[in-house]
């Protein structure tokens, strides 16, 4: 079903225009080819209204990723993010995900991008919880991916391309046909990576441990925050490769990520984690993320944008 409604207003290139009229030619590039580059992120409800929680950090990884492939976004950073807050205003809802897109348009087919125009969109619906309603309490159980990440020097993993999703895609439908709520891949050393749209963190004897950039990994915002929070409360943490067995002996592994946000793991595999339910180490530091994102303590990073 879709979440949109036909008068959902859509940012299209410097305007707010209709559900029902946001649509695209189908030469365009991006439909051939996948050249697209995304963002996601939440506002939250807060006290004072729709809080975007850390929109100066995804917008400055869409323009990352855009450098990356060539793709000039036609506006500054400023006029995107002020893009972001008028379509979140502009759909009056207390919370949403936001979803920023840049895309080549319709030009001219043919592998080479560059004759097509840089294109750009911001969507906003409200999404739930990503991994099912009780994922945050419960926790989740999960396998290992036959798929891995993609290798260095084939698709840069720093880039939230669209086409990487092709191979999340991959990882994800195996999970779920297996009876998995996701899944974990490997990357080409046999490390371990990410899930097909979270990061990942586990927990062994009271320091916290997630894979390096260097592991294909999407440097998560979620991450950041998650890391910054956990130093606050003493938790080591450390960015190492992780060797796959090293989940399966952890005291706690959990996932984060802007729709996922932070999400225990109770199982991988089969082989139950820690005692097989969410940890303390996942708990206070959903406690503090969310404390932070619905304005309930002070704003101390500056990681939230008020909308109203
Ligand atoms: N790794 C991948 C591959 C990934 O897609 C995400 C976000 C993350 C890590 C976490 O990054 P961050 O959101 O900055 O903490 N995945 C986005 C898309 C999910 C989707 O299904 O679409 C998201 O969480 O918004």
């Amino acid at each position: 079903m879709s979440p949109f409604n036909p008068e959902a207003k859509v940012w299209m290139n410097g305007r707010l225009v209709p559900w029902k009229d946001a649509n695209i030619p189908i030469a365009s590039h991006v439909v051939h080819y996948g050249t697209s580059i995304f963002e996601g992120l939440r506002a939250y409800e807060t006290p004072r209204g729709p809080a975007l929680f850390r929109l100066d950090a995804h917008t400055r990884r869409l323009f990352n990723s855009c450098k990356i492939y060539r793709m000039t976004i036609p506006y500054t950073p400023d006029e995107f993010n002020r893009a972001v807050i008028d379509t979140v205003r502009a759909n009056g809802f207390r919370s949403c995900y936001v979803r920023p897109l840049v895309y080549r348009g319709y030009g001219t087919l043919g592998v080479d991008p560059s004759p097509n125009p840089v294109d750009c969109a911001i969507l906003v619906w409200e999404w739930g919880k990503y991994l099912g309603e009780e994922a945050l309490e419960k926790g989740i159980d999960v396998k290992i991916s036959t798929w891995q990440r993609m290798a260095p020097n084939t698709f840069p993993a720093l880039a939230k391309a669209g086409a990487n999703y092709m191979n999340s895609q991959l990882i994800k439908m195996e999970a779920l046909l297996d009876g998995y709520a996701e899944g974990i891949a490997l990357n080409v050393r046999g490390h371990i990576s990410e899930g097909s749209g979270e990061n990942l963190f586990l927990v062994l004897d009271g320091t916290a441990y997630t894979p390096p950039l260097s592991s294909s990994v999407l440097p998560g915002i979620t991450r950041d925050s998650v890391m910054t929070l956990l130093r606050e409360r003493g938790v080591p943490v450390v960015q190492d490769t992780i060797p796959r067995e090293m989940l399966y002996i952890a005291d706690e592994v959990f996932f984060t990520g802007s729709a996922a946000e932070i999400t225990p793991i109770r199982s991988i595999d089969k082989i139950t984690i820690g005692s097989g339910v969410r940890g303390p180490v996942a708990k206070m530091v959903q406690g503090d993320f969310f404390d932070v994102v619905n304005g309930r303590t002070p704003d101390r990073h500056g990681w939230l944008t008020f909308v109203a």
